[in-house]
């Protein structure tokens, strides 16, 4: 089986950008791939967490998982501070990834906003410790939104370079998975930027954790546009707020944007938001159920996160200790 990886930041609420781009499609993978799940604290904290707020949401995320389908039994599910090989590899990857190319990365210029100088060195250096979750277990493949496609071509970058650096052909070409009709959910406020959990409006998402009310309420609530809904996937060109409304439709439904145009075109957006509404309340509303229920099991919880953990060792370890021979540190 080729192994994948994939990691959610437990830095606030899972947002329905993190299902559709991400979780949603590790469980249809599970069965296919050896897979590693990951909550990611170590870059949680490249922007500043409450650390009681921390260990609520590392515990939130993992449920969030769990009850979305992802299985304990089936994939490795663990945070990443348990295994201190990430940390380590990303020092290496510190030396190898060059300045230049840490310059172009988009995340870095969001998230840092304008005043540069006071963003964290960590959130600089954030992809070089992606690039190490990833190649700490040699995966191949890893599923992810659209947003991440700039970071795992740094992460290839740097693998080739590490691979030229040292002549050898240690770690492979790592491929992104971007998969479904939301492979960027956007803003429900903005269509042009990103839902997103650190958004300081909450009616910008929909959060994993939102009731019934809170999520109708946001979706009848969504910036949309004065015109009649598009009767076809191009009459969306210019109109990033219904064309993010029907890509959510279409992929929490599993049909196409097409499909959903034919059905809807030509109407207000009254009825389609009524019924996007029901839509998302009946696939996420079991899903948020499961996830306080496990949250109320904290113990349960930490087991998986600590067994995940001490499987994910077993594979990291050995491929760590190649790579301080291949660097030449001396083992005594
Ligand atoms: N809006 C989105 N649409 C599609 N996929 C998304 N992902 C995140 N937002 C969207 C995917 O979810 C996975 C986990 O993301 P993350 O937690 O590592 O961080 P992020 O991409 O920075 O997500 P957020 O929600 O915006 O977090 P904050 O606000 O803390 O930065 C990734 O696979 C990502 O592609």
């Amino acid at each position: 089986k080729q192994r994948i990886f994939s990691g959610v930041q437990p830095s606030g609420n899972l947002t329905l950008g993190n299902y559709l781009g991400a979780i949603r499609n590790w469980v249809g993978l599970q069965k296919n791939y050896e897979s590693i799940f990951c909550v990611v604290d170590l870059h949680a904290i490249t922007v500043w967490q409450d650390p009681e707020q921390l260990r609520k949401a590392t515990r939130e995320v993992a449920a969030g998982m769990i009850a979305s389908g992802v299985d304990p039994k089936e994939c490795i599910i663990f945070n990443q501070s348990q295994v201190p090989a990430h940390a380590e590899l990303a020092w290496i990857f510190n030396c190898v990834a060059r300045l230049g190319w840490l310059n172009r990365m988009t995340q870095f210029k969001e998230k840092a906003g304008k005043n540069r100088e006071r963003a964290s060195s960590g959130l600089y250096v954030y992809p070089n410790l992606m690039a190490a979750d990833i190649m700490i277990y040699k995966a191949t493949h890893v599923p992810v939104g659209e947003d991440q496609k700039q970071h795992l071509e740094l992460a290839r970058d740097i693998a080739q370079k590490f691979n030229n650096d040292y002549g050898v052909d240690f770690f492979p070409m790592v491929e992104p998975l971007i998969l479904g009709e939301a492979k960027r959910v956007m803003s429900l406020r903005d269509g042009n930027s990103k839902m997103s959990k650190s958004d300081p409006s909450d009616n910008s998402r929909i959060n994993m954790t939102d009731d019934r009310d809170t999520i109708a309420k946001k979706i009848r609530k969504a910036k949309t546009d004065s015109e009649p809904m598009a009767e076809t996937p191009d009459g969306l060109e210019g109109r990033a707020e219904a064309k993010n409304l029907i890509s959510i439709f279409a992929a929490l439904s599993d049909r196409s944007v097409a499909d959903i145009c034919t059905e809807y075109g030509g109407q207000g957006f009254a009825q389609f938001k009524s019924d996007l509404a029901d839509l998302s309340v009946s696939v996420l509303g079991p899903i948020t159920e499961e996830m306080k229920r496990l949250c109320d099991e904290k113990t349960y919880i930490d087991q998986v996160l600590k067994e995940g953990s001490e499987k994910a060792r077993k594979i990291s370890d050995p491929i760590l200790k190649d790579v301080h021979k291949i660097v030449g540190f001396l083992q005594s």
